[in-house]
């Protein structure tokens, strides 16, 4: 593919710096240079900004109707994937201040995890073991629904790289399960269900959708190495409560992101490697890819039935979703929905009618009706395209959609760096050739390259038409050198008016990829922990101590400002160590640390919350435990030693 190949439309910006950044990214993505593109896109070109950064608009400068003053809370929470952090951030919204990391797949030292049994065992780590895997990479967030909006209960995270996906209590803000889907590569997107139509009794959405990217050998043991053809992809479904794997649908081509409807019917995929290919050049070989729905009940129905395989050791049923197994409409369990070239997103407008599908390399963005792709598996739809209701040119490599409450969506254009306002019914009147119709109402200029955009509330029925967040992938010179990892931007963007307005840069630790902006008024969390929620809990002083037997020795400890519940304590060499500790303090924020030296070992415990950490005493000698946290006027004399003995 040529720089050529990829059509303009007639709304394309000229502006001389730009339009370097755009082809610079251009022959990037084109393959002829892919390190070539990028690095002149990254390249200095211009000198430190002095007060506003090139680019930005007049009106951005010191705009206060989006700040946050001191002492104000912030109207919406931002729950954002941390990318190859592993991690979890959760920002303020408009004011972009940043509230919490969430451990995930990562190893945190604050709050001990990947360090403490409890992270450990929900990790997958054996007491004293070694862990299966410290690294991760976060992607996609999203929350449980009850009737198409969040109910703030629980919110799920993917790990792109060793395909886990990670659920969070809402209430404590804290990972609390995690699942590996089994013989997949790439779990890429996920969705939780908007509304289950079968699952009475519970009144939240139970499933969570999981796309895979990258084809593998089906049973990938070392064979079928070499025969591409012999790869395959399986999109997945796992039970919000139990966190174990419900159902898996063979597929031709590749899964990436996610959507789900609101009547619970469908979910989708869209598809840029309905190639399967191996190779980036043949993965573009073809004009046309494809978004893939998923018929739930059918699926759920050929599950009950049996009509399932089983790979290799997993007890988890397959049933068929390729092409071959989908020719009669009336029986599939999958419609694959030609859209051209190379799309990346899918997402559904707040009343449920429309998914957009962005071409990436296609300067379109595809609207798919709802209705008519479930016209299609009833058979009263000849070709899965005819769902196909609109398809407006919105500019260069189109990726993700957020929605507003008025019909528009807003799409991140990589390539052009803005973010282009279309209308979802003006696209559909254009489509059946009405001239008049205009589908593009505004762009606005985002630095640089965004990836991701999403509206406040903009995945539920709620929708809010306040803020759009753009994240870029490349913030260049908008924010002080800090070394060549540049900081992130989060721009935020009043959506309110016609116009779209940039009013703020939020920096952010690389890398965010998708998120989700949520009301404050859903969320809500708890101060304290129960003594009784823990079962190792140590009750009352009186019961600390030193419990020896054999050569495992538990270690019982109560933290209380600003003591712990013992001076000291002996052990000797050669002991395994268990040492829980339980924090009595029960006023809000007065959180304690625990590190001891040398031993490789920090957590944190909240107010009446307990954890315990478990290693051998192999190095004789005195060891200063202290209160890592800050808690006290007499913090720093916080500690107990541990003294090992020869
Ligand atoms: S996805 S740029 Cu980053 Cu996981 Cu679309
Ligand atoms: Cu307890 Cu610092
Ligand atoms: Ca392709």
């Amino acid at each position: 593919m040529t720089q050529d190949d990829i059509k303009t439309p007639d709304t394309q910006p000229d502006l001389g710096r730009r339009k370097f950044l755009n082809t610079a990214a251009l022959v990037g993505l084109s393959g002829a240079g892919l390190s070539v593109g990028l690095s002149a896109c990254k390249s200095k070109d211009e000198a430190a900004p002095a007060e506003a950064a090139p680019g930005t608009p007049a009106e951005a400068v010191g705009t206060s109707k989006h700040e946050v003053a001191p002492g104000q809370l912030d109207e919406y929470y931002s729950f954002s994937s941390g990318g190859h952090s592993g991690e979890v951030r959760i920002y303020g919204i408009p004011s972009g201040r940043e509230l919490k990391r969430i451990p995930v797949f990562n190893t945190d030292c604050l709050v001990g995890w990947g360090i403490t049994n409890e992270s450990k065992a929900i990790l997958g780590t054996k007491p004293n073991g070694t862990p299966k895997y410290t690294t991760g990479d976060t992607h996609h967030v999203h929350q449980t629904y009850t009737d198409g909006t969040y109910d703030g209960k629980y919110m799920f995270v993917n790990d792109k790289l060793h395909g886990r996906l990670a659920r969070i209590r809402m209430d404590t803000m804290e990972c609390d399960k995690i699942l590996e889907i089994p013989n997949i590569q790439g779990f890429h997107g996920t969705f939780t269900d908007k509304r289950d139509p079968v699952d009475a009794g519970i009144n939240h959405t139970t499933r969570v959708f999981c796309g895979s990217e990258f084809s593998v050998p089906l049973i990938n043991d070392g064979r079928d190495l070499e025969d591409g053809s012999k790869y395959k992809n399986l999109f997945s479904c796992v039970d919000s409560e139990t966190m174990e794997m419900r159902w898996q649908v063979l597929i031709d081509g590749n899964c990436d992101l996610v959507a789900s409807s609101y009547d619970g019917k469908l979910a989708a995929t869209n598809q840029y490697n309905t190639e399967m290919g191996i190779h980036y050049e043949d993965m573009m070989a073809s004009e046309m890819d494809a978004c893939l729905f998923f018929h739930v009940a059918r699926i759920e129905e050929a599950v009950k039935a049996g009509k399932v395989s089983y790979l290799g050791n997993s007890k988890v049923p397959v049933v068929d979703g390729t092409r071959a197994a989908s020719k009669d409409p009336k029986t599939a369990l999958t419609c694959y929905v030609p859209i051209p070239k190379n799309p990346h997103g899918v997402n559904i407008t707040p009343d449920g009618k429309y998914y957009a599908c962005s071409g990436k390399l296609s300067p379109t963005a595809t609207v798919i009706e709802h209705a008519s792709v479930l016209k299609w598996f009833d058979g009263e739809l000849a070709n899965p395209r005819d769902a196909v209701v609109g398809e407006p040119e919105i500019g260069l490599g189109p990726l993700h959609t957020g929605f507003d409450n008025k019909g528009n969506a807003y799409t991140t254009l990589f390539l052009d760096s803005q973010i282009v306002k279309w209308n979802v019914e003006a696209a559909i009147k254009s489509y059946k050739g009405d001239k008049a119709a205009k589908p593009v109402v505004d762009r606005l200029d985002v630095h640089y390259q965004p990836g991701h955009g999403f509206t406040s509330m903009g995945e539920t029925k709620e929708s809010d038409g306040r803020y759009f967040i753009s994240d870029n992938k490349f913030s260049k010179d908008r924010f002080l050198p800090v070394g060549p990892l540049h900081a992130e931007t989060a721009q935020l963007i009043d959506i309110s008016g016609d116009k779209m307005k940039l009013v703020a840069d939020h920096s952010v630790y690389s890398e965010p990829h998708d998120s989700i902006i949520v009301r404050r008024d859903i969320i809500k969390t708890r101060q304290v922990y129960n003594l009784d929620e823990f079962p190792n809990a140590v009750m009352d002083p009186k019961d600390s101590g030193v419990f020896r037997n054999g050569k495992k020795v538990t270690v019982k400890l109560i933290s209380q400002a600003p003591a712990f519940s013992m001076r000291e304590f002996k052990v000797k060499k050669g002991d395994e160590i268990t040492l829980i500790l339980t924090n009595h303090d029960k006023v809000e924020d007065l959180t304690h640390g625990f590190g001891i030296p040398k031993y490789d070992i920090q957590f944190i415990v909240n107010p009446q919350e307990t954890k315990s950490v478990t290693f051998v005493a192999d190095k004789p000698g005195v060891y200063w435990c202290y209160c890592t946290n800050f808690c006290h006027a007499l913090h720093l004399e916080m500690r107990t030693r541990m003294i090992v003995e020869a």
